[in-house]
């Protein structure tokens, strides 16, 4: 095989994906023809169901976004959608086997390449997987890509994490993309709203994360997020705020070096923890 598979957290399986499928940049092509019936069926019964949960509760723009995606009764071809993005913001989708290592994930972050798995979960993990699938990374992450400054916001985040990679500190700036790209909630006029990928295409989170009184909101700080352990396996417990996608922008603008110092300096924390510099959002 061209590639070695990746495994990430406790997990015991192995993935799912045929990486021997993988160019070296681990990049595949969508194997289209090979969706069965059952797999585009899974993907249009997960889109009807998601897409029903969106209001009131997921970001405005992801929501503007969404039908850019394009067809929602099977699986897109990635090439239809990318007649779309590459206009929009010079984005373009590419598919992958599955989970890939971070040094050739920020590359492709870096050149305004997204890896979007190609295989589907089963129906038998309808509800939830742990690995990223189809559904997950083109619904959860490809709609924001149309956003430009959300995507600008996500090839800088590429940009930092092969220099992050190369200071050992690819752990920390993947803190970022969890608590950000993943599970990240806005302010909006109307209210809070998710645009976190890991959230939007949960049946489950969406409601949690923005409306339960149970869950911990806090304004981001790049520090605080960096220093956060988080779940692989559970809700979050912990949602960072931002009030703008500029925010995020702006934030990844300076070298994170300094910042890197700080964090290793004051030591991790647990996905719930409380401290006394936290800015804690409160609902309504
Ligand atoms: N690979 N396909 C894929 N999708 C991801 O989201 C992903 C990955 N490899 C590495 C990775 N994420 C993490 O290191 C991020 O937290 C940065
Ligand atoms: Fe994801």
């Amino acid at each position: 095989m061209a590639v070695e598979p990746v495994v990430y957290g406790a997990s015991e399986r192995p993935p799912r994906g045929d990486y021997s499928r993988a160019r070296d940049d681990y990049t595949c092509p969508q194997n289209w023809s090979a969706y069965t019936e059952a797999d585009h069926d899974t993907y249009r019964r997960l889109y009807e169901r998601q897409s029903a949960l969106l209001p009131g509760l997921a970001a405005q723009a992801f929501v503007d976004a969404l039908p850019a995606l394009g067809v929602r009764d099977r699986i897109p071809r990635f090439d239809e959608i990318n007649e779309r993005l590459r206009p929009a913001t010079g984005w373009e989708i590419v598919a992958v086997p599955g989970l890939i290592p971070e040094r050739p994930f920020f590359d492709l972050l870096a050149h305004r390449r997204f890896p979007v798995t190609d295989w589907i979960r089963t129906p038998q993990e309808f509800d939830y997987i742990v690995e990223p699938d189809v559904f997950h990374d083109l619904f959860g992450h490809v709609p924001l890509l149309f956003n430009p400054v959300f995507a600008d916001y996500v090839q800088r985040y590429g940009q930092g994490g092969l220099k992050a990679h190369d200071l050992g500190a690819g752990e920390l700036l993947s803190r970022l993309y969890w608590y950000t790209i993943e599970f990240g909630l806005i302010r909006e006029p109307q209210g809070l709203r998710a645009y976190g990928a890991g959230i939007l295409s949960s049946s489950g989170e969406l409601r949690h994360s923005v409306t339960s009184p149970r869950a911990r909101r806090i304004a981001l700080d790049l520090v605080r997020c960096m220093r956060t352990r988080y779940k692989i396996d559970d809700y979050q417990a912990t949602y960072f705020v931002i009030d703008s996608f500029e925010q995020l922008f702006d934030m990844t603008a300076p070298d994170f070096t300094p910042i890197y110092d700080t964090v290793r300096a004051l030591g991790e924390l647990p996905a719930d923890a409380s401290i006394a510099s936290d800015s804690p959002i409160t609902l309504g």
